[in-house]
């Protein structure tokens, strides 16, 4: 079978050793990621049918009440990684605190902690545009077979051993790291699996797509105005394209494969942005470095912030290199 056909599930495990720690146990956890994934893109591909079937909050034919989707994508995902001993702790952006997993049980050996975001960008779902999950995996730093704790979350990002998303696009795929790289999988509904789609995935170094919610400009600190500005310059290969789907996870996926720049700062209104550091931003700025692109706060690697809260929100500049770090001179530039 040719490189291109290989499905998620031979790369996970041909790439297996390639892994620090290659015990299988991440492997199993991609594995429950890529099963939780394929029901989550079912019930999204049949969100359009709302009308038809019933909406969040009614009770559906079967008698079952409806779910809105991103309680049924969080229900589905803890499930999904709960039923595999793997797994010792989960964080969500759908729950306040973090969920302990096995913690009664003295004997047990799950090592890695999940934080996720099931559906970001769900309030696109009423429109049919796309929407994505994230997550972020680490290696517990409290002992095995104790019940897990907060700084088993609040681990810097660079302590990351895989993260990923899931693209629920006009198609679906799924794009992932372990630290060699980024590999994007598409998934072939009438079979089922994910496909080797998109090896060795990498932001080119230059880029002309900005994608920032304009709205906001105002409130923008004055770093991030003037860079907008530059964006607009009529010089060189500038104006650059602006494109802002709403969506982390499809504006992070356009300007991988294109060349582009995703920012979300900080703004009088927010001063720490909106996007959440532990189960949005890092996830993606691992993802951004694996890739040869670049991620920042405007003036720190994302991947060494210092995380102090579970719900923690950052400014966010993602992207490919030389435009992240042309925001970062304004940036610097107008302190
Ligand atoms: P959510 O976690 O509530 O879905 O918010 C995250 C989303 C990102 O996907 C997107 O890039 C951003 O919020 C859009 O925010 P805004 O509407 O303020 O531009
Ligand atoms: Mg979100």
């Amino acid at each position: 079978m040719s490189e291109q056909k290989q499905t998620l599930g031979e790369f996970i495990i041909k790439n297996q050793s390639s892994f620090q720690y290659s015990s299988g146990e991440l492997s199993s956890l991609l594995n429950s990621i890529r099963l939780a994934a394929k029901i989550v893109n079912h019930e999204v591909n049949k969100a359009g049918l709302v009308d038809i079937i019933g909406a969040a909050g009614d009770t559906n034919i079967q008698g079952e009440d409806q779910q809105k989707l991103d309680v049924y994508a969080n229900d589905k995902f803890i499930q999904t990684l709960t039923k595999r001993n793997i797994v010792c702790g989960i964080a969500s952006e759908e729950e306040d605190d973090f969920i302990s997993i096995n913690s009664q049980d003295k004997n047990h050996q799950n090592k890695y902690v999940v934080l996720i975001d099931p559906l970001d960008g769900s309030s696109n779902i009423d429109v049919n545009v796309s929407v994505g999950t994230i997550f972020s995996i680490y290696r517990r730093v409290t002992p095995v077979g104790t019940p897990v704790q907060l700084e088993d979350f609040l681990q810097k990002g660079s302590e990351q051993v895989a993260a990923g998303y899931v693209v629920y696009g006009t198609s679906t795929m799924l794009v992932y790291t372990t630290g060699h790289g980024v590999n994007g999988f598409t998934l072939n509904p009438a079979i089922g699996s994910f496909y080797l789609s998109h090896p060795n995935m990498e932001f080119p170094e230059d880029g002309n797509i900005y994608s920032v919610n304009e709205g906001n400009y105002i409130h923008f600190p004055q770093g991030i105005k003037n860079y907008i500005k530059y964006c607009q310059e009529e010089e060189g290969d500038r104006p650059y394209t602006s494109r802002y789907i709403g969506s982390l996870v499809s504006d992070f996926h356009r300007n991988m494969i294109k060349g582009g720049i995703y920012l979300y700062p900080q703004s009088s209104k927010n001063p720490n942005g909106k996007l959440r550091l532990l189960y949005e931003c890092n996830p993606m700025a691992f993802l951004a470095e694996q890739a040869n692109g670049k991620s920042s706060d405007g003036f720190t690697r994302t991947l060494d912030v210092e995380p102090t809260e579970l719900h923690q929100r950052v400014p966010f500049i993602c992207g490919s290199k030389n435009m992240v770090e042309k925001a970062e001179e304004f940036m610097r530039n107008a302190q």
